[in-house]
């Protein structure tokens, strides 16, 4: 947006040259601390035409983001307040100044260091263009007798720059964006499973043969690259896209019959479900979440059984749902000083069956960790995710009875899991890194069912 104003600016200037005719006087902005993402510009302007002239819209190419404040009181508390323009009388001089009318720069692109020339550019109401050249100052700071409120404001902007401002790589979901910006984001997460366990303890595959199956999983590892794009059409509402590409593979062993202990593997891989989403801000603090879940994965995979014949897998195999699935999330995140804290909650609801006479249980899961900065652009996480899937509902036609992973009732789980992650916000960039990886550490399932091992995520977002 901000490359897009300073060429439409460009554009104009070639054109129009003069066609403003102000006289702009000791531009400067005030020099801040390192690791401070807001700065004061202040300046003289002398209206030297006989029309008003309105200022509209300031940027610069070393700020994201640019605006022009009014210092209100407030009771006794002084305010930044964002001004949507300000009008120079014609032939007239205007100050901003400090505790009155400012511009305000905010995220630079650099720590600025004294006497660094910042240029500036206006779009006035009109339409035309003018620039300066801003004048990084050391400017002694006034004692005020009154508290300085920066607003919501001020602290998202401080906030946002934290590592740990966005949640562990292993949270599903985002945060509200500022108006207008754009996101990408790429997932990677694995697990790796093994069998299997009965309620809370593992159980043997004499165990399992004795239910009756003639096989038993041994291992399953699960990969999900996931890409997303997040765009905010304002302060409020933000929207979402998510399609992931998917590879499992199961190992199963022969526990009875012909061929007893030979091994086998399948695998599946392929799109999954596409997910579209809103999040809406309820506050600085948290936000609600509904996304629907579209049937873009297949949920009929096939692969060759011990046999040789090729035949659909069972049902964790399956790279989609084939149902449209409604989720529910509701996130909070609260950042203090020098940590901060985070839950989320997520239900999603199935609400169809699919082709094959079948959908996935109902789930729930809850996410909550703490976080702390451990350098700018470090921070680590500890966290515990709480899951609660349900049964597979109806029965698929192509299902058989030799194993339990296409048993119906052997999928439900509460499953507790502890977490530890590292976030990074690299240092000027727009990028930000996160991995967190868990084990499980209370499982209480209908079984036998699969347990994990450990899963991992990594995540990568860039703001545009
Ligand atoms: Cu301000």
């Amino acid at each position: 947006m901000k490359k897009l104003l300073l060429i439409i600016a460009f554009i104009f200037t070639a054109n129009a040259a003069n066609a403003i005719d102000v006289t702009i006087e000791s531009p400067k902005i005030r020099l801040m601390p390192p690791g401070v993402n807001m700065a004061a510009g202040y300046f003289t302007i002398i209206n030297n035409s006989d029309k008003d002239i309105t200022i509209v819209g300031v940027s610069s190419s070393k700020y994201d983001s640019m605006e022009i404040h009014d210092t209100v009181k407030d009771g006794d508390v002084m305010k930044m307040v964002k001004q949507d323009s300000v009008t120079i009388s014609a032939n007239a001089r205007f100050e901003f100044k400090p505790m009155s009318y400012h511009l305000m720069f905010m995220m630079p692109d650099e720590d600025f260091k004294e006497n660094q020339e910042i240029d500036v550019t206006f779009i006035t109401k009109s339409g035309d263009v003018f620039s300066s050249v801003f004048t990084v100052k050391k400017m002694t700071v006034m004692k005020m007798k009154m508290k300085m409120d920066m607003g919501d404001m001020g602290h998202m902007m401080k906030n946002m720059m934290r590592p740990d401002y966005v949640f562990p790589a292993g949270v599903k979901g985002g945060k509200n964006m500022m108006s207008k910006k754009l996101m990408f984001g790429y997932k990677y997460g694995t697990m790796e499973m093994d069998c299997c366990k009965d309620s809370t303890s593992s159980v043997s595959n004499d165990f399992i043969k004795n239910l009756g199956f003639s096989m038993a999983p041994t291992d399953m590892t699960m990969d999900m690259h996931m890409f997303s794009a997040m765009y905010a059409v304002n302060n409020k509402i933000s929207l979402m896209a998510m399609i992931s590409y998917i590879e499992k593979e199961m190992e199963m062993v022969k526990l009875s019959g012909m061929n007893v202990g030979n091994t086998h593997k399948t695998s599946s891989r392929g799109m999954g479900d596409l997910s579209i989403a809103g999040l809406y801000k309820l506050s600085g603090k948290s936000n609600l979440k509904a996304s629907l879940s579209i049937p873009t994965g297949e949920y009929d995979e096939k692969d060759h059984n011990m046999m040789g014949m090729r035949k659909v897998l069972p049902y964790p195999m399956q790279l989609g749902s084939g149902t449209y699935d409604l989720t529910l999330g509701y996130s909070f995140q609260e950042i203090h000083d020098d940590w901060s804290y985070g839950f989320q909650l997520n239900a999603t609801k199935r609400f169809d069956y699919n082709s094959e006479d079948w959908r996935y249980g109902d789930r729930r899961e809850l996410s909550a960790w703490v976080a702390k900065p451990v350098s700018q652009t470090v921070s680590l996480s500890f966290g515990l995710d709480v899951e609660h899937q349900d049964n597979i509902n109806g029965k698929s036609s192509n299902r058989n009875n030799m194993t339990p992973t296409w048993n119906e009732y052997f999928h439900s789980h509460l499953r507790v899991s502890s977490n530890i992650g590292l976030n990074f916000k690299l240092p000027n960039s727009k990028s930000r890194i996160g991995i967190q990886c868990g084990v499980p550490i209370y499982e209480d399932v209908d079984g036998p069912q699969m347990d994990p091992d450990f899963k991992c995520n990594l995540g990568l977002s860039y703001m545009m």
